[in-house]
């Protein structure tokens, strides 16, 4: 049996991960930073899985990635540790470059050392690219980040390069576009539309409050993607890939998708700060018989959520990935705002 090791279990990605692994006869070892209160319920469900061990370990802290590393000699690597959000990272900028950065580089420097056989997966991101061309993007298309998260995952990105061409190391940047699911973190956009419209059918809030409705991007589910991360191990020779869907939408079509999937259609009226969106129309729901009063404005901008830098427009193309690997996504646009707002409603 291989034995994978997942820096970053606890993360949306982690667990999906973790639970893939294990249904492919993987034993896996994740580790988790200590924190003041419990940080495992994506992985609740797996902690007395006899293939699954929790350890603690922190990719700022050098001797802990060597222990781990040492003692579980495991076969792959995935780095999925981060502070993932693009937001904070103007805040924290020292602190998100120790993480994705340098942090990158203790695990590479430790592989190195102590299992240079392993294959390696870094979690690469979209947001390398800027996204200012509004064209498809691709291996090939000129990095430019545009806050000091992708500018510590750019660092990460080119020491993997360098230790996979310099030392032979089975290294590959996974370069995912945005991905998400029912298990993303609150405060990321999509899963943030679909909690507040929760407590919105719920009467607690009367408005979501959002930034910069005009973002692109290209969403998918985390399933797909993880599944794209294993495959990329094990179907393809070390290299730089693409995972996206090829399909770009708006902020402000996932908020109208979210309300649509609850029977509350809206529309989207003005401009920068004073734009709206407003409930025009009762539809069909599957999911729940809650209606939103007609005229109720249920977005609104605050301009709190606005980043000094903002990356307006991600769509990927994958098809370098696809070739290689044969993987392709399965769901849909639609599929996965569904999955969300069904389990954030009930
Ligand atoms: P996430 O939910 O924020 O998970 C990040 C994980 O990293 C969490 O387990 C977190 O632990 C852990 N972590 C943070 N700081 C750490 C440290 N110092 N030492 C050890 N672990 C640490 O992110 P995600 O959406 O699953 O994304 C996974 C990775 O893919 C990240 O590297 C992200 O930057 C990258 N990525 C994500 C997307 C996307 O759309 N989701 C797209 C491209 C790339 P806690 O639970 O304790 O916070
Ligand atoms: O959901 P977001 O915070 O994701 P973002 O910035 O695209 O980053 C995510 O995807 C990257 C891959 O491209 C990952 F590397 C990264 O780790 C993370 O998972 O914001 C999406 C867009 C942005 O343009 C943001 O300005 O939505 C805009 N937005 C508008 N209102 C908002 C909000 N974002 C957040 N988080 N909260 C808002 O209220």
């Amino acid at each position: 049996m291989k034995t994978a090791l997942i820096f970053g279990v606890t993360g949306q990605d982690g667990s999906y991960l973790s639970e893939l692994l294990l249904k492919n006869d993987f034993r896996v070892i994740g580790v988790k930073r200590r924190s003041s209160s419990i940080n495992t319920m994506r992985i609740t469900n797996l902690l007395n899985h006899p293939n699954f061990e929790v350890v603690h370990g922190d990719v700022t802290d050098t001797s802990s990635v060597y222990s781990i590393i040492s003692k579980y000699s495991p076969d792959h690597i995935y780095n999925l540790a981060a502070q993932s959000h693009v937001g904070v990272s103007f805040n924290e900028p020292e602190y998100t470059s120790q993480v994705d950065g340098i942090g990158t580089l203790r695990i590479l420097e430790a592989s190195k050392t102590l299992v240079p056989e392993v294959k390696f997966y870094q979690a690469s991101t979209s947001e390398l690219y800027g996204g200012l061309g509004g064209g498809s993007l691709n291996e090939s298309t000129p990095f430019n980040p545009r806050s000091p998260y992708a500018a510590a995952k750019l660092y990460a990105y080119y020491l993997v390069k360098q230790y996979r061409e310099g030392y032979g190391l089975m290294a590959y940047n996974g370069i995912l576009f945005n991905h998400e699911s029912p298990r993303r973190g609150e405060n990321f956009v999509s899963r943030k539309i679909t909690t507040e419209l929760s407590n919105l059918l719920n009467g607690s809030v009367e408005s979501i409050y959002l930034g910069n409705l005009n973002s692109v991007r290209d969403w998918g589910h985390a399933k797909d993607y993880v599944e794209a991360m294993m495959v990329m191990l094990k179907n393809c020779q070390p290299d730089d890939f693409v995972v996206s869907t090829g399909n770009c939408y708006s902020v402000r079509d996932f908020c109208k998708e979210s309300f649509a999937i609850t029977g509350n259609l809206i529309e989207f009226q003005g401009e920068g700060l004073q734009e709206i969106g407003r409930v025009v129309a009762h539809g069909e729901s599957g999911i729940t018989n809650k209606r939103i009063p007609i005229g109720q404005n249920v977005i609104k901008v605050s301009p709190k959520y606005f980043r000094p830098l903002d990356v307006p427009h991600l769509l990927g193309d994958s098809s370098k990935f696809k070739k290689a690997s044969g993987w392709e996504p399965k769901y849909s646009f639609s599929e996965l705002v569904y999955e969300m707002v069904e389990n954030d409603v009930n």
